[in-house]
């Protein structure tokens, strides 16, 4: 457990009165990112304005974390990790903390119906908001979904738990919070207001006009990489606190939240504490998930299956390094709406960020949930290519490196762990078909995430079949180098 009282002199304790915070943001998914991102923000405000709001934190699955943050007085630490500095702060900016399954669901759904609430946020994955990846529209046959149609009262659902929020503080004749998605989406407040909408059509639909009309969901750029603490890792740091901290989190120095300013019932002043608050995010939220996350997934598949642990480890294979450039650059840039920004600059700056070696992420945690991140990361700027009849290699060469990884073996033959919420259906398409072409049409013809248009593509099969098979035949060490080489 975190000892504050033995902690060295250096590290940065909350130094403000934190009895005076107020529980007005109630946010679901306290996982890494959210401890490395907006609570940071929140606890800047509240240290260097006198800000009053304070964060409820939830989770849904998992109750150790919350557990262990209640045992450390709701307080823990967060360290920024440079290639040769890194310092560390206290974060004091929550004020509750509740697990969906320990305190039950009903004691979640009343902390978000008190009347101080004006938020509610979220970073729970894109897998958390239940919704069809090549549309953004709910999928009615998630299990979760098919239960909180039956259960209203007790959802499961991050849609289905809001949902129930909205509406009982509606019963209750309290004003509704804003809801505000914190996920790599495109358009994140949207999908969030879709799915939550569309489940109100099937249960109430005066429900769901009410939301159309009364709640509103901002929409988040966000960015900050924050790999999944080690043991190694925890190891190091209680070795410099004097004290083992369970709530940890270890986080490049870069921050960038872009946030769409349209909260219904008032927000903190974020842009005080180097948030941006703008009238559209979709330009930048683009940018990034085109560029940053679009060439992370490609470093995470063709770098698993080339051996490399780590981002910064393929930015030590020059010809990795460059293909990631020039993905970004050459196929990435030219798709975006984006104006006024230096994109080369900008693609340079991300290479610079992959470069840290003190942050140790893992190609394999990116490559979870593919099926979730792969149409906006890639294929929606592969359609942007392929109707105007130009140069995609490179995302052509990271969607065959997704359907070589989804295999499940790699090229030493050794199994991959391989974590989706389509894993099932993943499995099936490979077991049911050949390696090469027949593989490439199966998982292809994942219609959730390559839409009608990609399955039916005759031309983008057989593009598809070559890169899959250079990759069988040569591995993805050679092929990226081939590439690069010739390119
Ligand atoms: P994490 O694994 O540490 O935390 C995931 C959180 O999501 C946990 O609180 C978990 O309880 C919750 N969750 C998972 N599945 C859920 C479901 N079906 N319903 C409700 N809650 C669910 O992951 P981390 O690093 O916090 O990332 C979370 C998300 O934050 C990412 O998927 C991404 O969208 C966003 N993000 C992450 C960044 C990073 O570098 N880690 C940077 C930018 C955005
Ligand atoms: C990563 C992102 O895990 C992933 O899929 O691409 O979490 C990435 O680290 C962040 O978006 C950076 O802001």
């Amino acid at each position: 457990m975190l000892q504050i009282d033995r902690l060295p002199a250096e590290i940065q304790r909350p130094a403000y009165d934190r009895a005076q915070l107020k529980t007005r943001m109630v946010h679901i998914g306290f996982g890494a990112f959210h401890r490395a991102h907006q609570a940071l923000c929140s606890d800047k405000l509240a240290a260097e304005h006198g800000s009053d709001w304070g964060y409820c934190e939830v989770n849904l699955n998992s109750g150790e974390l919350i557990q262990a943050l209640r045992e450390q007085q709701l307080l823990y630490t967060l360290t920024e990790m440079a290639n040769d500095s890194l310092q560390t702060r206290v974060i004091g900016v929550i004020t509750a903390a509740l697990h969906g399954k320990g305190d039950g669901i009903e004691a979640v759904i009343n902390a978000m119906c008190q009347p101080e609430v004006a938020i509610v946020s979220m970073t729970v994955t894109e897998k958390g908001y239940c919704h069809q990846p090549a549309s953004g529209n709910l999928n009615p046959d998630h299990p979760d979904i098919v239960h909180d149609l039956d259960n209203p009262q007790t959802p499961r659902s991050l849609p289905g738990l809001i949902l129930a929020a909205i509406n009982r503080r509606r019963q209750l004749g309290l004003p509704p919070f804003s809801v505000m998605s914190c996920d790599n989406m495109p358009e994140n407040g949207h999908v969030t207001r879709n799915v939550i909408v569309q489940l109100a059509q099937r249960q109430d639909a005066a429900l769901a006009e009410y939301i159309q009309q009364q709640v509103t969901f901002p929409s988040t750029m966000v960015d900050r990489i924050v790999p999944a603490m080690t043991e190694a890792a925890f190891d190091a740091l209680a070795g410099r606190l004097g004290s083992r901290d369970p709530v940890a989190v270890e986080a490049e120095p870069f921050f960038q939240w872009v946030i769409e300013d349209n909260f219904v019932s008032g927000r903190p002043a974020w842009e005080k504490a180097g948030a941006e608050l703008v009238s559209d995010v979709l330009p930048y939220e683009e940018m990034k998930l085109r560029m940053l996350n679009g060439s992370h997934s490609f470093l995470a598949y063709l770098g698993y299956l080339a051996g490399y642990q780590h981002i910064s480890d393929c930015m030590a294979d020059p010809h990795f390094r460059a293909a990631a450039r020039s993905l970004m650059v050459d196929e990435q840039a030219p798709t975006l709406r984006t104006q006024g920004v230096d994109l080369e600059a900008y693609a340079d700056s991300l290479i610079a960020r992959y470069e840290n070696r003190a942050i140790k992420h893992r190609t394999w945690q990116i490559a979870t949930d593919g099926s979730q991140k792969l149409p906006q990361r890639l294929l929606d700027s592969l359609r942007w290519h392929l109707s105007n009849n130009s140069r995609c290699e490179l995302l052509l060469l990271g969607v065959a490196g997704w359907m070589r990884y989804v295999g499940g073996t790699d090229e030493q033959g050794q199994p991959i762990e391989v974590r989706d919420p389509l894993k099932t259906t993943l499995a099936e398409c490979v077991a049911s078909s050949e390696e090469g072409e027949a593989r490439v049409r199966a998982l292809l013809g994942l219609r959730q995430i390559f839409g009608d248009d990609l399955a039916d593509n005759a031309d983008l099969v057989a593009r598809l079949t070559a890169c899959y098979q250079q990759l069988t035949t040569q591995g993805a060490r050679a092929t990226v180098q081939q590439y690069m080489t010739r390119a």
